[in-house]
């Protein structure tokens, strides 16, 4: 008989003291860190995991006869096993580990274009993609002699895909090859409809590639469910370790690949004359991976796990709705990113209020809140092209996760009213 698993209630104070940083002191201040969207805090066991690896079993993986090495190749299968559970993969050869969220762009990219481009085709973005998913495919289109296409965006922040009823995205034609999105902005917060967007691709025949960097940490990704055909995201946005990320992709698809990076551990047999290839995952898997990461990785994800998803996303979301009621009481505070469905991130801008005619840079304010103890990143985040559709040239961007608390909410509130009445 199967017993049910049961999580323990969500309590803020527990997961709290299990991240050793957040005891830390900045500027003789407790340390609020909401700069997660660009990397989050490491929970204990996740550290605990990754240096027992070098302690205990440190050895390369695949390769020995020798105990530690089959330790080592063990406890990093057992990760790979442990992603796939978490993201409803149908074959653990369909997990790929690579350096992270970047690194899987790339590697769709190059693979894919080789695969599928020719001379007119077409890729399909959106308007509020990071870098790391415009530049791969204008790399790899300007190599084919095919063209980038881009899905705007809304006032609000969210694609514009419905034009009529009958067209639902206009920007897909007959050349459109390869659909490429985010599932949640990492400017913005907007959780993208992914699931009905790629519903309309497959029914043209085009391969979807989704940037799961933003999502991994925040929502229940399932990828049979969402259809796509590959999905991207970092280790280190999900509690793991730097350095670590998954290409996740449909094991029909993952066959047809060539592969992007040549090496060890990729092959079959190698002579002068000719190279084979080795299975998946491992044709997709060169030289010696980031082993200490990945153990660490498939710790984080047990750990998100034994919390459960589900009660973090609705802790998160009670941040994002009492940081965005509070900040907006401060005369000429924009949010950039008003869509209707949201992870915990909160851009803005201090406009010139109706008091005062000049408003607050944003790298002023993101220094003068540091003074305070209080992490936020500012700039333009990697997206360069939707900070031009919004007409700035940064923001300061507030990211939670599920150690966040509603009273550094405040403490961040009151920090950046006295840094806007300093610099006014
Ligand atoms: N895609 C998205 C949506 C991201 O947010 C990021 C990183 C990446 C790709 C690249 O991930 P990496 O792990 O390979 O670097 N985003 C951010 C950010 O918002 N602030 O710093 C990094």
């Amino acid at each position: 008989m199967k017993t049910a698993v049961v999580k323990p209630a969500f309590d803020v104070a527990e997961i709290r003291a299990q991240f050793p940083i957040l005891k830390e002191l900045v500027h003789g201040k407790p340390l609020v860190y909401f700069d997660n969207a660009a990397t989050s805090q490491k929970p204990r066991r996740v550290i605990k995991a990754e240096s027992a690896y070098y302690a205990t079993i440190n050895a390369n993986v695949h390769r020995g006869v020798h105990t530690l090495s089959t330790k080592a190749t063990e406890a990093q299968e057992a990760a790979r096993e442990t992603i796939r559970r978490h993201i409803n993969a149908k074959h653990v050869h369909e997990v790929i580990f690579t350096s992270g969220t970047t690194a899987s762009m790339n590697l769709a990219a190059f693979s894919l274009g080789q695969l599928l481009l020719k001379k007119g085709d077409e890729v399909l973005i959106s308007g509020m993609e990071h870098h790391a998913n415009i530049v791969p495919w204008q790399m790899v289109c300007e190599r084919h002699g095919a063209k980038l296409k881009v899905i705007p965006v809304t006032d609000s922040g969210e694609w514009e895909i419905r034009r009529s009823d009958d067209q639902m995205i206009r920007q897909f034609t007959e050349r459109t090859k390869i659909l490429a999105v985010s599932h949640v902005s990492n400017t913005l917060g907007t959780i993208n409809p992914v699931k009905e967007l790629i519903a309309e691709a497959k029914k043209r025949g085009i391969i979807t590639v989704v940037d799961g960097a933003q999502a991994i940490a925040h929502l229940n990704v399932d990828v049979q469910d969402l259809g796509c055909d590959l999905y991207a995201f970092s280790g280190h946005k999900a509690y793991g370790p730097t350095g670590t990320g998954v290409l996740y992709g449909r094991e029909e698809l993952l066959e047809r690949m060539p592969p992007w990076q040549g090496g060890g551990e990729m092959i079959d047999v190698v002579t002068f004359e000719k190279t084979t290839y080795a299975k998946l995952p491992f044709k997709f898997e060169a030289g010696t991976p980031h082993i200490a990461g990945i153990i660490g990785l498939g710790e984080a994800i047990r750990w998100m796990e034994d919390y459960d998803k589900a009660a973090m996303a609705v802790h998160e979301h009670k941040l994002l709705e009492h940081a965005t009621k509070e900040l907006l009481t401060i005369d000429g505070l924009r949010i950039i990113g008003t869509a209707k469905e949201k992870v915990g991130v909160i851009s803005f801008v201090i406009d010139p209020s109706s008091a005062s005619g000049s408003g607050v840079h944003h790298y002023d304010l993101g220094t003068l809140l540091d003074q305070q103890g209080i992490a936020v990143r500012t700039g333009h985040h990697c997206t360069q092209p939707l900070m031009e559709r919004f007409g700035v040239s940064g923001t300061t961007r507030a990211s939670f996760a599920c150690f966040n608390t509603v009273e550094e909410i405040d403490s961040m509130v009151t920090a950046t009213k006295k840094a806007v009445k300093m610099l006014r």
